[in-house]
């Protein structure tokens, strides 16, 4: 048996409602629902206590007033939800590095082995709670299992504001008595068919013969679906690491038309992503340039370096690049200039990328072909 994995899913409760409570408590206690107020608006969420009618996300706004007239109703304040999104994730950061935020209120974390450091899986769980409670104001709801998706199932059942803890012995069971729509991937048309079978259980789905289910739900999924139905899933908790980003941008108060201005420029912004690149002790495998057009015509483009890199020069030399090439395709006065980095990872376990064994070859000549792909031919060249 492979290594026993301890697996959160954690999610705020009513998290954009949660906000508005905490810049305005009277909210406390009232059913409350934020998203679109015009004729075609749709829910974004709505307060437990508005629920009770009947009002969830994505339903259209109209149906909700019907429901629940006597409910608040407010369009709401993105950016405080990405701030305070922001702060509930430094929290988890402290718990593991090995954090995977998959919406702007939802991340897995990998708690295998960090027993011995923070205590039990549970008690480990009411600490996150605790301090998100406390620095954030918000409540969290967290499931707990051997993988990522019996945590998140578990977390269904640990709402609202509590914990929910599926051991390694109880999976089978916990999934049996679930409903089929309950597993992620199954919708009301896949349910509908397994209900012509006679299907309404995870525990049916696990134990029907495969045959009639390859017929109803195609031949692909059958065989996977009843994997995990009993619970089984191997997928790991991505850090965002991996996705994470570095970027400074400027506006000019006129726009530019001179090449070499630009090209200052991105040298400063690039010396301004490399300080903070260095702070984080991470190297970045992949350099990007944004630039705006007066016309608000916005291009993206990145490039891949041969070597994961961190210093200003590497930086800014691509970015330079990058920007010749855009502006050979098309010239012109720009109104914004960005550079950013991305591909964070750590120094040592980059440099070993570059080791010359063919499997680590390959990935980094996949990568070459991938930016060639978008770029074209000359946009990367191998070093020898
Ligand atoms: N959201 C949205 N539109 C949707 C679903 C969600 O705008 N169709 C927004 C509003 C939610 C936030 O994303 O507050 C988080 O989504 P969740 O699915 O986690 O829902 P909530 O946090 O509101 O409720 P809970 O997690 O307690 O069920
Ligand atoms: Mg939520």
């Amino acid at each position: 048996m492979s290594q026993q994995r301890t697996i959160f899913h954690a999610d705020l409760d009513a998290f954009y409602v949660a906000v508005e409570r905490v810049l305005d408590p009277a909210l406390i206690g009232k059913p409350v629902i934020v998203g679109g107020l015009g004729n075609r608006g749709v829910v974004a969420t709505a307060s437990y206590e508005a629920r009770e009618f009947g009002v969830h996300s994505a339903q259209p706004m109209a149906v909700a007033r019907r429901r629940c007239p006597h409910a608040v109703y407010l369009s709401g304040h993105r950016e405080k939800y990405s701030e305070f999104s922001k702060r509930f994730f430094a929290i988890l950061d402290d718990f593991t590095p090995v954090v995977a935020g998959v919406s702007i209120d939802e991340a897995y974390l990998d708690m295998s082995g960090s027993e011995r450091l923070f205590g039990k899986p549970k008690q480990v769980a009411e600490e996150i709670r605790r301090r998100t409670r406390e620095d954030v104001g918000i409540n969290v709801s967290i499931g707990i299992g051997p993988s990522r998706l019996v945590a998140k199932m578990a977390s269904e059942d640990a709402k609202p504001d509590g914990v929910f803890e599926v051991l390694p012995e109880e999976v089978e069971v916990f999934m049996a008595s679930k409903p089929v729509r309950a597993l992620p991937g199954i919708g009301p048309k896949s349910a509908e068919a397994l209900a012509t079978l006679r299907i309404e259980t995870l525990g049916q789905l696990a134990a029907h013969p495969v045959g009639p289910i390859r017929r109803a739900l195609g031949p692909n999924v059958a065989g996977w679906l009843q994997l995990r139905a009993r619970g089984v899933d191997n997928s790991t908790v991505q850090t965002r690491a991996k996705s994470k980003s570095i970027s400074a941008e400027t506006t000019f108060s006129e726009d530019v038309t001179s090449v070499d201005e630009m090209l200052n420029v991105l040298g400063r912004l690039s010396e301004r992503v490399g300080r903070r690149l260095r702070r984080s002790g991470m190297h970045a495998r992949n350099v990007g340039l944004k630039l705006r057009y007066p016309d608000f015509t916005t291009v993206t483009r990145q490039t891949t370096l041969q070597q994961a890199a961190d210093g200003d020069d590497a930086i800014s030399d691509t970015a330079q690049a990058l920007l010749k090439k855009t502006l050979r395709e098309r010239a012109g006065a720009v109104r914004l200039l960005g550079v950013s980095v991305s591909g964070l990872g750590e120094p040592a376990a980059q440099l070993s990328l570059l080791d010359s064994n063919p499997q680590k070859d390959s990935a980094i000549s996949g990568a070459v072909d991938a930016v060639r792909g978008r770029f074209g031919e000359d946009a990367v060249r191998r070093g020898s």
